[in-house]
């Protein structure tokens, strides 16, 4: 099994997804909350890339959550925080979620992948073993940030591979990945601390779902595109 680190989705012409299991990235906070949300029996997430198709699907009836620029979208029920997504009358719901760089690298992911599954460090260790199961050729998809790579998604992209010691590694992002996580997986918050988007964040004072989004192994679900939608 090979396995690669796309740090970008604008990176992703120079990769081939084909055939491969695409696990897609975004740790602050889009990937985060799809964990989330399932884990606390929200049926299924449609991920979409527009405000535009979000707003179609709540006139249909779903609710519609998401952000821009790390805020709630003017209209939507939901914004874009794993605590959110913990309210009991969520249950069974399906709702409709666009995010500024998570949902575009999903649907940057989609049509060449294999399956397409979310991850975060709050599911690492059941993504690594659903990886093992599916027996294909992994690529990391860091969701960055508007075409540009950023730390958090290179930190967690780089637990995977660290976390695989039988797979193959031939890209030199992966080897990046591995070793920045190596060197800071007990301390993530050290190296976070002057990140762009954790800045971004606590500008908005949302720091509590910068701690929420670092734990691992919180949950153990691990959402799968299934046609339009994760579940
Ligand atoms: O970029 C994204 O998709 C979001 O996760 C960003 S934010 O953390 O909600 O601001």
């Amino acid at each position: 099994m090979k396995i690669e680190v796309c740090m970008s989705p604008d990176l992703l012409p120079h990769y081939d997804a084909g055939g491969k299991c695409v696990v897609v990235i975004d740790v602050l906070r889009a990937t985060s909350c799809m964990v989330t949300a399932l884990a606390h029996g929200i049926e299924a997430i449609i991920p979409v890339k527009e405000i535009a198709e979000c707003r179609q699907w709540q006139q249909k009836g779903l609710l519609a959550a998401g952000e821009r620029n790390g805020q709630k979208v003017e209209g939507f029920d939901l914004d874009n925080s794993p605590f959110s997504y913990m309210q009991e009358a969520l249950k069974g719901q399906t709702i409709a979620v666009t995010t500024t760089n998570g949902t575009t690298a999903i649907e940057a992911a989609k049509g060449k992948a294999a399956h397409i599954l979310v991850g975060a460090f709050l599911n690492k260790s059941a993504v690594i073993d659903a990886l093992r199961r599916f027996k294909k050729d992994v690529l990391l998809l860091c969701a960055g940030w508007k075409g540009r790579v950023n730390m958090e998604d290179t930190l967690f992209a780089g637990a995977i591979v660290a976390g695989m010691p039988e797979a193959y590694i031939e890209d030199d992002a992966a080897l990046i990945a591995a070793d920045l996580y190596r060197l800071h997986r007990h301390n993530k918050m050290e190296i976070m601390h002057h990140c762009s988007h954790v800045q971004r964040l606590k500008r908005l004072g949302i720091e509590k779902d910068i701690d929420f989004c670092l734990q691992e192994d919180v949950y153990q679900v691990v959402p799968v595109l299934q046609e339009d939608r994760l579940v």
